[in-house]
């Protein structure tokens, strides 16, 4: 089933010059994308789009985190989007990714970790309306 999925490029990758890289991965997977932009987040809108982690003891300093710089959100849609691209993340833990995956290759830590990806259907939508409008979404069908 084709899917949806959102990336981030986290701010230590966007800082670190890592953009370009991470849609060369996105590109060369097959990806297809349908919106990208740069933001910088306000702490609030930060707070909310990991509404989902609030309690846990990371969630704190990982929205202080993705508030603290400019981040790369991008939707991007191929055959089974979801476990593709966390596939292509890999693990959340750089030091347990494997090689050749983007936080393998580029997170300094589990908190920058240097890209995103949505967990399930459900979220990968409700997370590409967070940043994108309808209209501000590539109907390349
Ligand atoms: P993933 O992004 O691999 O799906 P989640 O959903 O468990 O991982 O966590 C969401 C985000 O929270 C991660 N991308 C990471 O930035 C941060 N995070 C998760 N676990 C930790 C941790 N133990 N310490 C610091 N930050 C964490």
């Amino acid at each position: 089933m084709i899917e949806r999925t959102l990336c981030i490029i986290k701010p230590d990758a966007v800082a670190a010059g890592n953009t370009g890289n991470i849609i060369a991965h996105i590109q060369k997977e097959g990806f297809r994308i349908l919106g990208m932009k740069m933001v910088a987040l306000s702490h609030k809108a930060a707070a909310k789009f990991y509404e989902v982690h609030k309690g846990r003891p990371f969630y704190d300093g990982l929205v202080d985190f993705m508030s603290s710089a400019p981040c790369v959100p991008i939707a991007i849609e191929k055959e089974s989007a979801i476990a593709e691209w966390r596939r292509v993340i890999g693990a959340t833990d750089p030091a347990e990714a494997a090689d050749g995956t983007i936080r393998k290759l580029y997170a300094k830590n589990k908190g920058e970790n240097a890209a995103h990806g949505s967990d399930s259907v459900e979220n990968g939508l409700r997370e590409i309306a967070f940043f994108f409008t309808e209209r501000e979404l590539a109907d390349l069908a």
